[in-house]
């Protein structure tokens, strides 16, 4: 059953409605929207295929990482992903990015260990990205290996293993910098690895010793932060390291501090009732830039797809309210197999904008202003009050004016592209 979008008198009636009634606090909607335009989220490819990557087709998903469900037509070569992608952009309003990870190379065919990437082995994503302006971040895949089946890469006690994924994260850093060059915009190589344990260890203290060193010697050549940034992930627990993962959080944040490198938050990697929102303003004081990994932890850090929780909109209100736009790159990281995987970025995407967009049209100096003066209770009356605003006119418009679907009619994209497109894949 195909769903009628609102005319575009529909959509700019209300929109003009919305617009004075959000005057009336002195807020500007328009200035609200010009910036919501400028801002790129990056999608993770990875959403696209199950995180399987194109190594080989039988690869199995490791380091503790789960996509649930079977949904036909997941993408099965790097061309039918980057149409998939491009379908998916078509449908979210703005100008945005590609998160790709290493086994997504393009390597004709033949086999090419990890520490042996090359640019070259991505230059059909860089046409792809340069065709389509879609500035791209990049990721060492420290998983789903025969190095990494013991649950460690970077860490291992292995110097021959550990040696091997510091290589492989060297040369993602290159293929990072060959990005930020072609595509004149700064790639963030975000790192990764699931090193840890089932159960207690013995020895908490080595692996993270040489979990520094490893990174120490990964970070020890400069690139030019004008085509290429750092960024290490820190996570509390995975499957199969319940008991201790080596890069925790505070081991990661001591060393992006101490290194100046980024540090990237990921949603669902703290404990269930911990949010990543009030961690922005601290961890800004002392690292340069942050990376977020917008995801839905669902009990544990199960990689739901975005929808416009709480805390999704504590998060961009964060970024919006402390004037960090310009030093935080908001990435997304979830995996649902078990619904149309174009569908979930679509979902994912436009709720981390709705988020951003309802932080814009906050009445900023005006609740700082009741702070100040110390009138706490209309402090709260007033952020009520606010989520009954209209916003949703507000970015039905935006969706309006960049051209694509407006509310739910981008289901009826979806579903003719599944039946042109997914339904044919085997
Ligand atoms: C894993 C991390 C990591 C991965 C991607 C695929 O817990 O969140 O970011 O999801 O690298
Ligand atoms: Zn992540």
């Amino acid at each position: 059953m195909p769903t009628s979008a609102p005319t575009a008198k529909q959509v700019e009636d209300a929109y003009a409605l919305a617009r004075d009634r959000y005057a009336l606090l002195g807020v500007d909607t328009e200035a609200a929207l010009s910036r919501l335009a400028q801002i790129p989220i990056s999608l993770h490819c990875w959403q696209g295929d199950d995180v399987g990557g194109f190594e080989s087709p039988d690869a199995e998903l490791g380091g503790g990482l789960a996509v649930t469900g079977n949904y036909p037509g997941k993408a099965r070569n790097a061309d039918e992903l980057r149409k998939d992608l491009d379908k998916a952009y078509s449908l979210i309003p703005g100008k945005h990015r590609l998160n790709l990870h290493a086994i997504y190379a393009e390597a004709g065919g033949q086999k090419v260990e990890r520490n042996k990437l090359r640019p070259e082995h991505f230059s059909r994503w860089r046409d792809w990205a340069k065709q389509n302006s879609h500035g791209i971040d990049f990721n060492p895949t420290c998983f789903s290996h025969p190095l990494a089946d013991s649950g460690f890469t970077l860490s291992h006690a292995d110097p021959k293993v550990r040696q091997f994924w510091i290589e492989h994260c060297i040369v993602s850093r290159q293929i990072g910098e060959y990005f930020g060059r072609e595509l004149g915009t700064p790639c963030v190589t975000n790192i990764w690895i699931p090193d840890g344990y089932k159960d207690s260890p013995a020895d908490r203290k080595a692996p993270r010793e040489r979990l520094r060193d490893a990174l120490d010697q990964v970070l020890a050549t400069k690139i030019d932060p004008k085509y290429h940034l750092d960024a290490v992930e820190a996570k509390l627990f995975g499957i199969g390291s319940e008991s201790y993962v080596v890069g925790s959080h505070e081991f990661y944040l001591g060393y992006a501090v101490t290194r100046q490198v980024l540090l990237c938050l990921d949603a669902g990697h703290f404990h269930p009732t911990e949010t990543i929102a009030d961690k922005i303003t601290s961890a800004l004081l002392y690292v340069p830039e942050l990376l977020l990994h917008v995801s839905r932890g669902v009990r544990w850090d199960s990689d739901h797809v975005v929808t416009l929780t709480d805390d999704l909109q504590a998060t961009m209100q964060e970024i919006v309210r402390s004037g960090s736009l310009d030093r935080v790159h908001i990435g997304l990281d979830f995996f649902d197999g078990s619904i149309n995987r174009i569908g979930a970025w679509v979902i994912g995407t436009r709720n981390a904008l709705r988020a951003l967009l309802m932080a814009l049209l906050e009445p900023i100096q005006q609740l700082r202003d009741l702070e100040q003066a110390e009138k706490f209770g209309e402090r709260l009356s007033l952020l009520e009050e606010l989520k009954g605003l209209p916003f949703g006119a507000v970015w039905d418009y935006h969706c309006l004016r960049q051209n694509v679907p407006v509310g739910f009619a981008y289901t009826n994209d979806l579903a003719a592209y599944e039946a042109n497109e997914l339904s044919k894949r085997s």
